[in-house]
């Protein structure tokens, strides 16, 4: 008997814009994330409006994260993810900076991935308000490969500085 069910891996990714009407950058994305082949969105948290982190000279930005099943594997997902970058626009100007659209792995399953194009968990994830807050809204029993809590590094960004732009 053939099986044709493709295991999937539940994914979340960071969304971020500060560029280009970012609310319609972020809706705009989540629908290019669910078209993804062998992919699902199962959830979007708020999106939240956010100071930069990096240079002050810029627009504040707009944060979300989506949770995906998929069964993309993690450097093609990588591909997937920069080509809706460079669909929305993605110039890249400086570290940090201003762009129209910022697509980032956060977690890919249970993996931790250390290779030139890709570093998974997110290298900078658990600092981030803009990542926590929203994570920790979709997924709030989830643990990080090294079995920390997301709960416990949400308590520490108690209280948060962020405000609801759109649900
Ligand atoms: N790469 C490695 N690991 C990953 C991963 N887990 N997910 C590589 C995605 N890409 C990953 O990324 C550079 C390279 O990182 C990619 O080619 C990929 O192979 P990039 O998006 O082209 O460059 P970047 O945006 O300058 O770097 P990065 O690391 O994404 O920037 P950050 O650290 O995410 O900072 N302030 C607020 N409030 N909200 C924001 O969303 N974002 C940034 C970007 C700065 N300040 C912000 C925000
Ligand atoms: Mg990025």
């Amino acid at each position: 008997m053939q099986n044709n069910t493709i295991p999937k891996s539940a994914v979340y990714i960071a969304l971020g814009s500060n560029l280009d009407n970012p609310i319609a950058q972020l809706q705009s994305a989540v629908r290019a994330l669910d078209t993804l082949p062998d992919t699902q969105v199962t959830a979007v948290s708020a999106f939240y409006r956010s100071k930069p982190l990096g240079p002050q000279d810029q627009p504040d930005f707009i944060n979300a994260v989506a949770a995906l099943e998929t069964a993309l594997l993690p450097l093609d997902l990588l591909d997937h993810l920069q080509h809706i970058e460079q669909q929305q626009g993605r110039v890249r100007l400086r570290r940090w900076g201003e762009r129209t659209l910022d697509l980032d792995i956060l977690l890919y399953g249970e993996l931790i991935i250390e290779s030139e194009r890709l570093s998974v968990p997110h290298y900078d994830m658990a600092n981030r308000e803009f990542v926590i807050v929203p994570l920790y809204e979709i997924s709030p029993q989830l643990r990080l490969p090294n079995g920390e809590k997301l709960a416990n590094l949400a308590d520490k960004l108690k209280p948060h500085h962020m405000e609801i732009v759109a649900i």
